[in-house]
């Protein structure tokens, strides 16, 4: 949690950008496993409620009246019960002041404050909801159908939060770091324990547990597979080949509810033979090319799509594609070996504010998402700004599915070596990721420890752990 400033002037910039009107910000509720009392551990806050509330505790509501100057935060106090079960916890009175909010009120009257604005006929402003409870929460108070909230929902709010939570200030970068000094602990942990023998379950659950010993989360389903060529690949029972390639895609959520995202490709064995090696170094260079050119004003979807040129360009070198680069690309010939997105925004969200919805986040009037195969899976493609958080993932993929889909169409048979593709059938994926922190005239990589990935580097870590 940051200083009760920081929240302040935070609510304070909200209500200038929302201008008028009520914004009522959901916290989440506790969320039941298998029974009701049986709650998902740990407790997850909504990140746009943490980002201008900051308070990490479910049942609460986040009340702005733009027009009134006033704010609320509503909650119940816990009773005697709780307290015997769970320890005593801060009033809510307290968590308010916590955070300089001045009023409080109980959960009941939220539905009073949204009866009388709708009776004056004020703009209530509230997020696209994405949990049921909440759905059925602003059914209650608003009467809107849970199918029609995120029509209903605050175009004005989605874009005045994207546009604060967008830009990182430097105490939530140094969470962001803290957040990948964590992700190099698993991503070592995992590199250290991969040899013959193991399970991938017993390898992601050791990167979990890497996780929770530092008192974070992880900030998604981890991804420990030896069919890295299946983009979410969580861990199986199989047990680790020689001659194979592990992929691990993970991050640490920390205790402040920040994110980490990176992933790694290396060897079951701790050497890569001469064909993992060669497609390795491809998706190596576009990887570090993304540090040559990401910078404030550059648009990433023209970075995606040059990595896509320079990729093309390296598979045609060795014979996996031909003819030409731009019209190959053009074409969307190169998703075949990557079908998705060069990066995403990352912040409290590992995708930050996908929720909000990607038109807002990732797109604006100048550059729209494309609903070409592969590039449709761009999450990001608007202009950079310093302050920006971004992961940088290529990859390369050899799906046996999609090969013989594009195969029996005679899909884009001019740019696809098919002959020679089915002899990588078995290869599985690449991806190396790292996380960017957009500055003032480029980008740099966040977490002072880099998780070895040039190949030389890979395997000698591998020879020494
Ligand atoms: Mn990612």
């Amino acid at each position: 949690m940051f200083s009760k400033e920081t929240y302040v002037s935070r609510r304070a910039e909200l209500r200038k950008l929302v201008k008028s009107g009520i914004v009522i910000l959901f916290g989440n509720n506790d969320s039941p496993v298998n029974y009701p009392s049986n709650s998902y551990y740990p407790f997850r806050q909504d990140s746009s409620f943490l980002y201008y509330f900051g308070l990490n505790r479910d049942g609460l509501v986040g009340v702005i009246d733009i027009d009134e100057g006033t704010e609320t935060l509503v909650g119940n106090d816990i009773d005697i019960e709780d307290i015997v079960w769970f320890g005593s916890v801060n009033s809510v009175k307290d968590m308010a002041e916590s955070v300089g909010v001045a009023n409080t009120a109980p959960m009941k009257s939220l539905q009073i404050i949204c009866n009388n604005a709708l009776k004056q006929k004020r703009p209530i402003h509230f997020l696209p909801p994405y949990r049921y409870d909440t759905k059925l929460q602003i059914f209650d108070l608003l009467g809107i159908h849970p199918n029609q909230q995120k029509e209903a929902a605050s175009l004005e709010l989605i874009k005045a939060v994207v546009k604060m939570r967008s830009t990182k200030e430097p105490q939530e970068i140094a969470e962001i770091e803290d957040a990948c000094s964590i992700g190099y602990k698993m991503h070592t942990t995992a590199m250290r324990l991969t040899k013959p023998g193991f399970t991938e379950k017993f390898i992601g659950g050791q990167v979990d547990g890497t996780a929770h010993s530092y008192g974070a989360m992880v900030s998604f389903a981890t991804i420990f597979t030896q069919h890295g060529e299946i983009m979410h690949g969580t861990p199986s029972w199989d047990v680790l080949e020689s001659g194979r390639l592990a992929l691990c895609d993970s991050g640490a959520e920390n205790r402040n509810n920040y994110c980490s995202d990176n992933t790694r490709t290396y060897p079951v064995n701790g050497k890569f033979t001469q064909r993992q090696r060669e497609i390795y170094s491809i998706v190596e260079a576009c990887h570090d090319y993304v540090l040559d050119v990401a910078k404030p004003g550059v648009k990433w979807y023209d970075v995606h799509m040059a990595v896509c040129r320079l990729m093309t360009d390296k598979l045609k070198e060795i014979g996996l594609m031909k003819g030409d680069t731009e019209e190959a690309v053009r074409a969307g010939a190169h998703a075949m070996f990557l079908p998705h997105g060069l990066g995403h925004m990352m912040g409290m969200d590992v995708h930050d504010m996908e929720g909000l919805g990607q038109n807002y986040v990732g797109f604006d009037d100048e550059i729209q998402p494309s609903t070409q195969f592969g590039t449709n899976c761009l999450r990001m493609g608007r202009r950079l700004e310093k302050g920006f958080v971004v992961t940088d993932e290529p990859g390369i993929y050899f799906i046996p599915a999609l090969i013989d889909d594009w195969k029996s169409q005679g899909l884009h048979k001019d740019f696809i070596n098919y002959e020679m593709l089915e002899t990588y059938k078995d290869f599985g994926g690449i991806r190396i990721e790292d996380d960017l922190l957009i500055t003032d005239d480029g980008c740099r990589f966040l977490g002072t420890e880099r998780i070895p990935y040039h190949p030389d580097d890979v395997e000698e870590f591998m020879r020494n752990n």
